[in-house]
């Protein structure tokens, strides 16, 4: 980042700038991927005062921390880490991995020897340092004035209680727990009941179907479970435990039934009376939880022993296991939160994700609660009762950083402005935006009209398996170009390669690797290590692959360029392919699909899918309906395809490989860039797609 330097230390207010207005005018030119070009020499500086304020002032500053940490990533990670508790001090050698895969097998290790407790220091700990009676988490409901909120000492009581009785009932140190919640308080005290006791949690998303949760129940094998009855999102109420049901006798039938089922009686959404309940399994939480301790010693683990699974989707059906351990991961959240958004003990922080993501694991809980932030867990629909309700929950918690998706950008800059507007919105200082590239002209509209122009933003690029954020803006040290993510956080190196896996210089387009390990990263893929290995280490022998493209301009900023391999990023859930394809052929009409991502104007990409039904069944509504219903049972309704596309036959080379390549410029509409056709067994088959395009 040589050109950093360059910039020197002039007050940043003389080339403070203000970007080109956004606004919904702007929207219906919103081309996703627009000529960057255009963009990269738009810079948009902090403030001065912003600066002045910062943890980190200036290009110069950042420019030695970096150099520092890979000079010297030993030195630098043992000194953050000391900031923390640890009943034992790491090994020397702080860090020891292989990464190569010609080297032998994959291995990457922190902080080994160290042993720590996560929830000791994002609860204990702050306590200690006499933050008892700090805000820890303000909860609103999906009705506005339900709401409620917790202080540092009152949460780690509701997290003992819980602690202590899963220890009472035989869950701990290894053990597995599904949390399958909706954004109640509940969720992050489960999350840190289960670190406490050293147990693994994997936290489902609420969205997913009960055919989805019960395929996780089957891989992890879970001790218990935790769910509640029911919930409200928006004018809908979602039966969870009906859900929970069914994957459980699902599970049941695939051999691993689950003996402990705990259940939040969530008395807003629906009483526990109508709840179908199996004696025996099914307990309700009030019932026994209040009745333990609010005293509860922590289980000191190894900093390499599995602190949590969340599931995440890859090119093939199977979702991964991806697995995170306690220590590198609680120094590594810990330490982007702070810089990413420059965070400040005054603070109120909310991050509109869903716990069910490792954004909610790494930048709900964990990131933010280890820094002894205020954090606000909103159980709602962002534009419930109407579009201006985040702006309604800004003011009313005065929150200071917005952490949000460019799903949700888009959608609230096409209801218009007014909704923001009509809000005071001055207590906000930072923005974030995460899941997905972010349109410049989405940007812009986050920047201008939602931040008025003066909060700096945060465009974290990052993944499941990183555990955090990888390439970000660090928000007072330099200019932001709208749309990249920028520079590497400390101890990052990512790198730029071509097919082949060589390394490109300069500015150019390529593949995003990363050189080394770092502490947040993902150590293996639950019960099978071998696909760890496989997806990630060696399509480029000795980096580890990220999935994402990536181009780097002549000042060195980064700008994703989203997914090279079969996953689909809708509204910035990972969506692969092959899940949805496996869950369109087990519809009894439907004989092959194939399925691709097709430019989306506010869910970023949308899915589309080709549909060949089996002999004798016509095309029509209703089939297309029972079809996209059987994508909704099967994962849950956020992957439910948006266009089914009739297909007497899909495009196939010689070697039965399907041609996607021509799938997309279809299901796109680009019939004019085709290309080459005469590898396909029958060229046919695309003028028959083509004919069938409006039907
Ligand atoms: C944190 C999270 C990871 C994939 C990743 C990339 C895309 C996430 C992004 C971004 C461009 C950003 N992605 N953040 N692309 N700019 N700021 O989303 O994790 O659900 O595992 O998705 O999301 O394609 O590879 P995950």
């Amino acid at each position: 980042h040589r050109w950093l330097l360059g910039m020197g230390s002039a007050p940043h207010h003389d080339r403070l700038r203000h970007v080109g207005s956004g606004g919904i005018s702007r929207l219906n030119a919103v081309v996703l991927g627009e000529a960057l070009a255009a963009e990269e020499n738009d810079l948009v500086f902090p403030s001065h005062d912003f600066s002045r304020h910062a943890h980190i002032s200036s290009p110069e500053q950042y420019q030695n921390m970096y150099e520092r940490s890979i000079e010297d990533p030993a030195g630098f990670w043992s000194n953050i880490a000391s900031q923390f508790c640890w009943k034992k001090r790491w090994n020397p050698e702080v860090c020891s991995e292989n990464i190569d895969v010609r080297r032998g097998t994959v291995k990457i290790e922190w902080f080994k020897g160290g042993v720590t407790n996560i929830c000791y220091n994002a609860l204990d700990r702050n306590i200690e340092a006499g933050n008892g009676d700090k805000v820890a988490l303000y909860w609103e409901g999906n009705e506005p004035g339900q709401d409620a909120q917790l202080t540092y000492a009152q949460m780690l009581e509701k997290v003992c209680q819980l602690a202590n009785y899963l220890k009472n009932v035989g869950v701990g140190k290894g053990d597995t727990v599904i949390i399958y919640l909706p954004m109640l308080m509940e969720l992050p005290i489960a999350m840190l009941a289960c670190a406490r006791i050293g147990a693994i949690h994997s936290v489902v998303f609420a969205g997913f179907s009960a055919e989805s949760l019960s395929q996780r129940i089957v891989d992890c094998k879970p001790k218990a479970m935790i769910s509640c009855n029911a919930v409200c999102r928006g004018a809908k109420v979602i039966h969870l435990k009906e859900i929970v049901d069914t994957a459980l006798v699902e599970s049941v039938n695939s051999g691993v039934p689950v003996d402990l089922c705990l259940i939040f009686e969530n008395k807003s959404a629906m009483k526990r009376e109508s709840t179908k309940w199996q004696i025996g399994r099914d307990v309700w939480w009030e019932d026994v939880v209040p009745q333990f301790p609010t005293k509860c010693l922590v289980e000191w683990v190894d900093a390499e022993d599995p602190l949590f699974l969340l599931y995440t989707s890859g090119s093939t059906g199977k979702p991964k296991g991806v697995l995170h351990t306690n220590g590198g991961y609680m120094v590594y959240t810990a330490t982007t939160f702070k810089y990413a958004f420059d965070y400040k003990p005054s603070d109120v922080y909310w991050c509109t994700a869903d716990c069910g993501w490792i954004t909610g694991h790494s930048y709900i809980t964990y990131g933010p609660l280890l820094n002894g932030a205020t954090i606000l867990v909103f159980e709602g629909a962002p534009s419930y009762p109407d579009p201006g309700r985040c702006w309604d929950i800004v003011d009313k918690y005065k929150v200071t950083i917005l952490y949000t998706a460019p799903t949700l950008v888009r959608a609230l800059m096409r209801d218009g402005d007014e909704y923001v507007t009509r809000y005071s919105r001055k207590s906000l200082r930072i923005l974030g935006s995460v899941g997905e590239p972010i349109n410049p002209s989405a940007w812009r509209w986050f920047y201008n009209v939602v931040g008025d122009s003066r909060c700096p933003i945060s465009d974290t690029w990052w993944q499941t398996e990183t555990g955090g954020f990888m390439i970000t803006p660090i928000p007072g040290a330099w200019p932001q170009k709208p749309g990249s993510a920028t520079f590497p956080f400390f101890g990052i190196q990512p790198v730029i390669v071509d097919e082949k896996g060589n390394e490109i210089e300069g500015e150019c387009t390529g593949y995003l690797c990363i050189k080394k390990s770092w502490p947040g990263a993902f150590r293996s893929l639950y019960g099978d290590h071998e696909r760890y290995e496989t997806t990630y280490f060696k399509p480029f022998a000795g980096y580890y692959f990220t999935g994402d493209g990536c181009s780097r301009d002549k000042d060195g900023y980064h700008w994703l360029t989203g997914r090279v391999d079969d996953v689909i990023n809708v509204s910035g859930h990972r969506i692969g392919t092959a899940e949805v394809e496996s869950a369109l052929v087990s519809h009894p009409h439907c004989a092959e699909a194939a399925v691709v991502g097709v430019d989306h104007e506010v869910k970023g990409q949308g899915i589309y899918a080709f549909v060949t039904l089996v002999d004798g069944i016509p095309y029509s509504e209703e089939v297309r309906k029972s079809l996209i219903l059987a994508v909704r049972n099967q994962i849950g309704a956020f992957a439910a395809p948006d266009k089914i596309h009739w297909a007497p036959a899909i495009p196939k080379t010689r070697s039965g490989k399907i041609m996607r390549r021509i799938l997309r410029k279809i299901a796109s509409r680009q019939l004019d860039e085709l290309g080459d056709t005469s590898t396909l067994v029958d060229p046919s088959v695309v003028d028959q797609l083509i004919a069938l395009i409006d039907h």
